[in-house]
C-alpha cells in the first residue's frame, strides 16, 4: 500500500481530497498532512483517526512518500513538487503551475488516462471548468471529430476558495466583497482570474489551452467566456460544438449515456436538466439541454454541470492516484 501525503490539507480542496480518499477507500499505508506554517498543528480526522497537520518543508518528503496530492497554490507547487519528485514521490498537482509544461501530463482519467504513463514525477490536475467540459466532449470528438468549441461558463464562488464563498455569504447581507472586484450577491461578474493583454481572462486561456492538451488536439479552435455567478457549489457551462461529421441527436444522447463519468439529464418536457443543486456533492458530470445548432452545418448545444470541488478538483486528483496504483 502507498504512503500518501496531502499538501494544502486544510484548504477547501485539500479537505475534499481527504473526504474522497476516505469515501473511495483508497488504500493508504501511512498518511501525512502538510500545510503552511500558519495551519501547522491543526488536527484533522481521517477514517476515525486524528492527524496533526505539519508545516511543509524541504525535507518533508524524506520519508518514502509514494503519492502526494498537492492543492496549495502555484508558488508552493513550483517549489515543492520538484523536490517531492526528486525523492521518488509522484505528485498530483491541482494548481496551474505545471499544467502546460511539456514534461508534465495533464490528465482527466475518463479522457486521457494513457498520459499518466509518461509522467516524470509530476502529473497535473486540470482547471475545474476544463475537466467537466472535456469529460462531456471527448466521446463526441472520438465519433464526430470536433471542429470548434465555444464555452460560456457560469462558475460557483467556491472556485475562488473560502474567501469567494464568504463574499457571497456576506454579500447577501450587504457586506462589501473582499475577494471579488464587485459584489457577487444578486450579480454576475464576467471576470475570473486576471485579464491578459488580448482582453481574455487567464481562466478563459486556461480552458482553451488545457482542452487542446488533454484532447491531443493542439490546433482545435476553442474560445471561451468565463463568468462568476452567485452559486456556492457547481460550475455550469453552455458548450456550443461544431463537428466535422454529421450526427443524429439520439445517437449523441446514447453515446453520452454510455460514457464514463457522465450522467445524462435531458428530459426538458419534464423540466429535467442539470443544475448545480443536483451536482453538488456528486462526482459525475451532468449533461443535458442537448439540441442541434442549425446556424452551422453540424452544430450541437449542450449544458454541462459538475461539482467544481469534487470532479473539478479533488475527485479527479484521487482518480489519477487510483490509476497510478492500478498499474
Ligand atoms: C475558479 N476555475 O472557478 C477557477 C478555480 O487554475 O485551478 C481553479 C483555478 C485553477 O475560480
Amino acid at each position: 500500500m502507498p504512503k500518501v501525503a496531502v499538501v494544502g490539507a486544510t484548504g477547501m480542496v485539500g479537505r475534499m481530497m481527504l473526504n474522497v480518499l476516505e469515501e473511495r477507500n483508497f488504500p493508504i499505508d501511512e498518511l501525512y498532512l502538510f500545510a503552511s506554517a500558519k495551519s501547522a498543528g491543526l488536527e484533522i480526522e481521517f477514517k476515525n483517526k486524528k492527524y496533526i497537520v505539519e508545516e511543509l518543508k524541504e525535507d518533508s518528503f524524506d520519508r518514502g512518500i509514494d503519492i502526494a496530492l498537492f492543492s496549495a497554490g502555484a508558488s508552493t507547487s513550483l517549489k515543492f513538487a520538484k523536490i517531492a519528485a526528486s525523492k521518488g514521490c509522484v505528485v498530483i498537482d491541482n494548481s496551474s503551475a505545471w499544467r502546460m509544461d511539456e514534461e508534465v501530463p495533464l490528465v482527466v482519467p475518463e479522457v486521457n488516462p494513457e498520459d499518466i504513463k509518461w509522467n516524470k514525477g509530476i502529473i497535473a490536475n486540470p482547471n475545474c471548468s476544463t475537466i467537466q467540459a472535456v469529460v462531456a466532449l471527448k466521446p463526441l470528438d472520438l465519433k464526430y471529430k470536433i471542429k470548434r468549441i465555444v464555452y460560456s461558463t457560469y462558475q460557483a464562488v467556491s472556485g475562488a476558495g473560502q474567501s469567494g464563498y464568504e463574499d457571497l455569504k456576506n454579500g447577501v447581507q450587504g457586506i462589501a466583497p473582499k475577494k471579488f472586484q464587485h459584489p457577487i450577491a444578486f450579480n454576475v461578474i464576467p471576470h475570473i482570474d486576471v485579464f491578459m493583454e488580448d482582453g481574455y481572462t487567464k481562466e478563459e486561456i486556461k480552458m482553451i489551452n488545457e482542452t487542446r492538451k488533454i484532447m491531443h488536439r493542439p490546433d482545435l479552435k476553442v474560445t471561451a467566456t468565463t463568468v462568476r455567478v452567485p452559486v456556492y457549489h457547481g460550475h455550469s457551462e453552455s458548450i456550443n460544438v461544431e463537428f466535422e461529421k454529421d450526427f443524429k441527436l439520439h445517437e449523441v444522447k446514447e453515446i453520452l449515456r454510455n460514457s464514463p463519468g457522465i450522467i445524462l439529464m435531458d428530459d426538458p418536457n419534464n423540466n429535467i436538466y442539470p443544475m448545480p443543486i443536483y451536482a453538488e456533492g456528486k462526482n459525475e458530470v451532468f449533461v443535458g439541454r442537448l439540441r442541434r445548432d442549425d446556424s452551422v452545418d453540424f452544430g450541437l448545444n449542450m449544458w454541462v454541470v459538475a461539482d467544481n470541488i469534487r470532479k473539478g478538483a479533488a475527485t479527479n486528483a484521487v482518480q489519477i492516484a487510483e490509476l497510478l496504483i492500478s498499474k
